[in-house]
């Protein structure tokens, strides 16, 4: 054989042993064999190799693995930008997510993954994710149950499953990483399809308490600073088959069971309450902010909770993130949010990172008046889309999304030291800043009283509402 077609054998041959490797099931990946052994799921040597410390360059910058904006230490009105941000990374997303869509298979396998769900791999993904969070410069996660350690047989099974993984989490945390939150997986396995706490079956209602039950204190265990309840199930496909009723008096009977326990176990953090108005059901009860503050009123529950606020929920909500945050504080139970943004041609909720500065400044608008979110912070509950496929993807898609929220911050204190726009709107309420004004938000606003004033005043003076500059103001800085 000549030397040509030698080197055409020999590329031919590693050619149809490419496709037998990415077609064959995988186990350890072929390229990295010696750096996996696939029985113990330990991983020797570097997850992302290539991928130095993120660090803060500034906005000048070219380098795509840097910060523009996001500076931890910087102070901004008084207070670290770490501070203001407290940061987390989402598990689930960010590493059991597979870009797999209803139409589409997976398109994402990165390079530490043997393609099973065994509790040998859910440690090896563990121990990437705290290099991620460490050459990120993130110090909090977030996590469901089923995310981070396989499902057992029984509940027995998969607590002792998750207990095994949760022991590695607690030592690779150290002293400086924790879960910003901790949640139970109620959605995924079939005994959830009629719901969890509003599912009618009675059983289904314990096995929901207990998965919560584990849930709460593995997050209490590894520090969490909160717990969330999502019920992605807690809703109905038809009123011709639910009785709503009784099903929301269920829904309160678990929180205040969930409320108790916490107490219990010594769990300070937090319990967050996430709306999302459908999907997977037709309706949930959380449905926005104002429904969810309605159902902890209602309940008597109003104390014990706060909301998470996730943007790409509001939006299906038929609301802003910027609406929900405010409902949210005016009602004092802003306590998270879970960062990402939707499409705007697109219905459904695609969990994309917030690239949009003008809506990060009305997002750290809310967050400032509430004086930030700690205990909470910002939960990237975002994936990359399914097209985006490189390791470093993971990387940009945090960078971008924390690079976007401190922009936010950075021109919020911007309109807040300017002040013209805070002046706008004390000046549309200013006829109530007189005498007549302050009885009336005093409560001693009667009709008769009201009646006199308004036979004495005549017509109203109307004035402009100002849209266009206040539009113009919050443009000019960002
Ligand atoms: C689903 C969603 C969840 C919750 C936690 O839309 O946002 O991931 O944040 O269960
Ligand atoms: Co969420």
């Amino acid at each position: 054989m000549k030397a040509g077609k030698i080197i055409f054998f020999l590329l031919c041959l590693n050619l149809v042993s490419n496709l037998a490797i990415a077609a064959g099931p995988p186990t350890c990946p072929a390229d990295v064999a010696s750096d996996c052994a696939s029985d113990s799921g330990e991983w020797k040597g570097e997850f992302f190799p290539d991928i130095p410390k993120i660090k803060y360059e500034g906005p000048s910058s070219k380098n795509h693995l840097s910060f523009k904006w996001y500076n931890a230490e910087e102070e901004i009105l008084g207070r670290k930008m770490k501070d203001w941000m407290r940061f987390s990374v989402a598990f689930w997303h960010t590493f059991r997510g597979t870009g797999g869509d209803p139409f589409g298979a997976p398109t994402k396998m990165w390079p530490w993954e043997d393609g099973t769900n065994s509790l040998a791999m859910a440690k090896r993904r563990m121990r990437a994710n705290f290099e991620f969070l460490n050459k990120l410069g993130v110090d909090k996660w977030c996590f469901h149950d089923r995310d981070i350690a396989p499902d057992g047989k029984t509940i027995e099974e998969s607590n002792a499953n998750l207990d095994e993984v949760v022991a590695l989490a607690k030592e690779l945390q150290g002293t400086k990483i924790h879960p910003l939150w901790g949640t139970a997986q109620l959605f995924h396995h079939p005994r959830y399809m009629h719901g969890g706490a509003t599912s009618p079956e009675l059983g289904v209602y314990a096995y929901s308490a207990a998965q919560v039950k584990k849930a709460m204190e593995v997050t209490h265990y590894l520090g969490g600073e909160n717990y969330v309840f999502w019920g992605g199930r807690e809703g109905y496909q038809t009123l011709l088959n639910t009785d709503m009723e009784r099903e929301l008096n269920h829904m309160a009977r678990f929180m205040e069971a969930a409320v108790a326990y916490k107490k219990k176990i010594g769990f300070n953090g937090t319990l967050l309450i996430e709306p999302k108005p459908q999907e997977p059901t037709k309706h949930q009860y959380d449905w926005d902010a104002a429904t969810a503050a309605n159902f902890l009123r209602k309940y008597g529950l109003i104390d014990e909770f706060k909301l998470n606020i996730e943007c790409n929920h509001a939006t299906l909500a038929g609301h802003s993130c910027h609406h929900e945050l405010e409902t949210a504080r005016i009602n004092g139970i802003l306590g998270n949010t879970d960062a990402n943004t939707g499409d705007p041609q697109i219905g459904w909720d695609t969990d994309q990172f917030m690239m949009d500065v003008g809506e990060a400044t009305l997002v750290m608008l809310s967050v400032i008046k509430n004086g930030g979110l700690a205990p909470g912070g910002f939960n990237f509950d975002a994936k990359l889309r399914r097209e985006s496929t490189d390791v470093e993807d993971i990387f940009i898609a945090h960078v971008a999304g924390m690079d976007t929220l401190a922009r936010g911050l950075r021109n919020a204190a911007k309109l807040i030291e300017d002040g013209s726009l805070a002046e706008l709107v004390r000046k549309r309420y200013q006829s109530f800043d007189s005498e007549i004004g302050a009885q009336i938000e005093a409560g001693k606003g009667d009709f008769d009283m009201l009646e006199k004033k308004a036979m004495q005043w005549g017509e109203p003076k109307v004035s402009s509402a100002k849209q266009e500059l206040a539009e113009m103001i919050f443009q000019a800085a960002i």
